[in-house]
């Protein structure tokens, strides 16, 4: 009998596990492979995929890897196709979707510079290949600059009405839509600012989803935490916790299956002590707070690969390790004790 989207979108979010990000666009996985001086080759793009998605036991912390659209296309050294691999060690593969982002023409000047996210041309068409090829969820990211004007009002309502036109589509393919409104870190904005300014893009997207008919029992959200800009003073895990929970029994509809949160530029083991904070509060929710993290997964592994063979499995351990230090936090049981 075939799964329900719902039958996924809870095992996306199974107790004590979550969600490796590795959709790295070509020009990210670029950047990425630059800073430990490697070069952005097929060949090395593959070779690190198969380093991460072979590292034994991360299936017992992950549930699920987001994949590029050439990741899904490709296979490891043994030949199997890197969404095969996944399924068979009980990983549910998943796919971005959207195109990236270009400079927005909204019907409010102050949008000059703002940039929106692309991709629902073809969309179906595309959605029916991923499925045959494995796919079961899928991952639209949509940012959102903060500056004192920003982000746009119109911004807002074109990414939100996209991504519940993406959603919808995914559900119609039988394909779990994670929904990314991504309030981005960069600058120095308060806690405050990015809490006013989150409440408004979920508000706005949960109320287009609603409108579009999208099933929100089948749909896991991935937001960004309510914390301050990068180059802001950094507040307490406890404070980033307490602010993100309020901001969500806001304005989060509590059929949501499951929050999968982004790490956003924070370090691996801020993006764990925020996460746990957020497991152990006394705040009542009714949703599983997992995550969907990229960086915050991978940098330690990427410093420990360095492009060579000889050193696959060290990083293997490091990227071991790291899934193990993140189910922790999803379940409000680390602490950085655990890190040596
Ligand atoms: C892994 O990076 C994803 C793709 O980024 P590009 O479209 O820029 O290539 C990105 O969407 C990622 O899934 C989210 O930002 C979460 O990753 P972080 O590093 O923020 O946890």
């Amino acid at each position: 009998m075939q799964e329900t989207i719902q039958d996924i979108a809870i095992a996306m979010v199974a107790p004590g596990k979550g969600i490796l990000a590795a959709d790295e666009s070509t020009p990210t996985i670029g950047k990425r492979l630059a800073g430990i001086e490697v070069e952005n080759t097929e060949e090395n793009q593959i070779k690190y995929r198969g380093l991460l998605f072979t590292t034994p036991e991360i299936e017992k912390y992950i549930s699920g890897v987001i994949m590029y659209d050439e990741t899904l296309h490709q296979s490891g050294k043994d030949g199997v196709s890197f969404p095969e691999l996944l399924k068979s060690r009980g990983i549910i593969p998943g796919i971005k979707v959207d195109m990236g982002t270009e400079f927005f023409e909204g019907s409010d000047p102050s949008a000059d510079g703002e940039k929106y996210t692309k991709g629902l041309d073809g969309l179906d068409e595309r959605l029916k290949e991923y499925y045959k090829l494995g796919a079961r969820f899928a991952k639209w990211r949509a940012t959102f600059s903060i500056s004192d004007e920003l982000p746009t009002d119109s911004l807002i309502n074109k990414n939100a009405e996209d991504l519940a036109e993406y959603a919808f589509v995914c559900q119609q393919n039988n394909i779990v839509p994670i929904v990314e409104p991504e309030v981005l870190m960069d600058g120095d904005h308060t806690i405050e600012r990015c809490f006013e300014v989150t409440k408004q893009v979920l508000q706005v997207t949960f109320e287009k989803l609603k409108n579009r008919g999208v099933q929100l029992d089948g749909v896991v959200l991935k937001p960004n935490m309510v914390i301050a800009g990068q180059d802001a003073q950094k507040d307490t895990p406890e404070t980033v916790a307490d602010m993100t929970v309020k901001c969500f029994r806001e304005v989060v509809p509590k059929d949501v299956s499951g929050i999968v949160f982004l790490s956003g530029g924070q370090t691996e083991r801020q993006a764990c002590e925020n996460l746990n904070a957020m497991n152990s509060t006394d705040e009542m929710h009714p949703w599983e707070l997992s995550f969907s993290y990229g960086r915050a997964l991978q940098a330690s592994t990427l410093k420990a690969w360095l492009g060579k063979d000889e050193n696959i499995k060290n990083a293997q351990e490091v990227f071991l390790h790291r899934c193990k230090m993140t189910s922790m936090a999803r379940s409000g049981e680390y602490s950085g004790d655990l890190e040596n």
